[in-house]
């Protein structure tokens, strides 16, 4: 059976990573524009920088919980049939065990130049220009899509709903496309569809079913209903 599992930042959030859009969210105290554009960071990088150089330094005080454990396991049994995406920019599916993760909205330990376009994996600050190490600029950025930015390998996505038998989301709102019109390809393509999520999202109605609950016990339960 083919599988395509979408994460977004309710997965984490029992970790202790912030959301975008919940009450107490990472954009309460930001206005979107003003930190996730590429008008946002040519206008002011300095503030940009510094809102995903803490968000960066933030990553070493959390860990996978169970959510991120029960994909792992998925990933293990099922192999090449599970193709797990991410928007999120954290490394908690990676640190839980999966195999293979593709973070469609990029990464906080990359950074790429935008002198040369090279592209680095990068655990410190960039607030204060470090040199790339590809040729030297003081022009480096954190390696993530911004609005108005084409996500990375939706090529391998899109590949990946038109063949699945099961399409599942965790934990995003479905306010931000593309990801959030993956489960209408995937549904006009013969899929079934599954939503977990804390509370209704903006696609509920797209799915055959939707659960309400925490990640961390939904997402464990589905895995072992799946498994048997
Ligand atoms: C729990 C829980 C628990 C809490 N357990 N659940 C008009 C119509 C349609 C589209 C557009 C439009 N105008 C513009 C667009 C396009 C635009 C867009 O979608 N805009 C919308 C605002 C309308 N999209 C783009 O620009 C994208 N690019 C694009 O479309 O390129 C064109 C193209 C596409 C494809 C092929 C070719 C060309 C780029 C989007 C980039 C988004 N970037 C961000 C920032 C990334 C870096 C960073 O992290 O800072 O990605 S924005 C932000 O939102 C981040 C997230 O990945 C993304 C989604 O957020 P998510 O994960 O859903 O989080 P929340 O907080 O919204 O929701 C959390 C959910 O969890 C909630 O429902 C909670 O209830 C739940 N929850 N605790 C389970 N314990």
């Amino acid at each position: 059976m083919k599988v395509v599992v979408l994460t977004g930042a309710g997965i984490s959030a029992e970790s202790g990573v912030p959301t975008f859009r919940d009450a107490d969210g990472l954009w309460e105290g930001h206005r979107v524009e003003d930190v996730a554009t590429p008008e946002a960071f040519d206008a002011a990088p300095s503030v940009v920088q510094a809102f995903y150089d803490a968000r960066r330094a933030a990553l070493t005080t959390v860990d996978p919980n169970p959510a991120h454990d029960a994909l792992a396991r998925l990933g293990e049994v099922l192999g090449d049939e599970l193709l797990l995406v991410t928007q999120n920019i954290d490394d908690l599916h990676e640190r839980a065990g999966s195999p293979t993760v593709l973070h469609m909205h990029g990464e906080l330990l990359a950074a790429w130049c935008t002198a040369c376009g090279h592209r680095v994996r990068w655990a410190g600050t960039l607030g204060d220009q470090p040199p790339c190490p590809g040729c030297g600029a003081p022009a480096l950025r954190p390696d993530v899509v911004w609005f108005g930015e084409v996500p990375y390998e939706m090529d391998r996505i899109v590949d990946a709903l038109v063949d699945a038998d099961l399409f599942v989301s965790v934990g995003t709102s479905g306010a931000v496309y593309p990801a959030a019109g993956f489960v209408q390809q995937a549904r006009a393509y013969g899929a079934r569809t599954l939503e977990l999520n804390l509370q209704p999202s903006e696609g509920s109605r797209w799915f055959h079913e939707s659960r309400q609950g925490p990640a961390g016990l939904l997402v464990p339960a589905w895995v072992d209903s799946l498994l048997g």
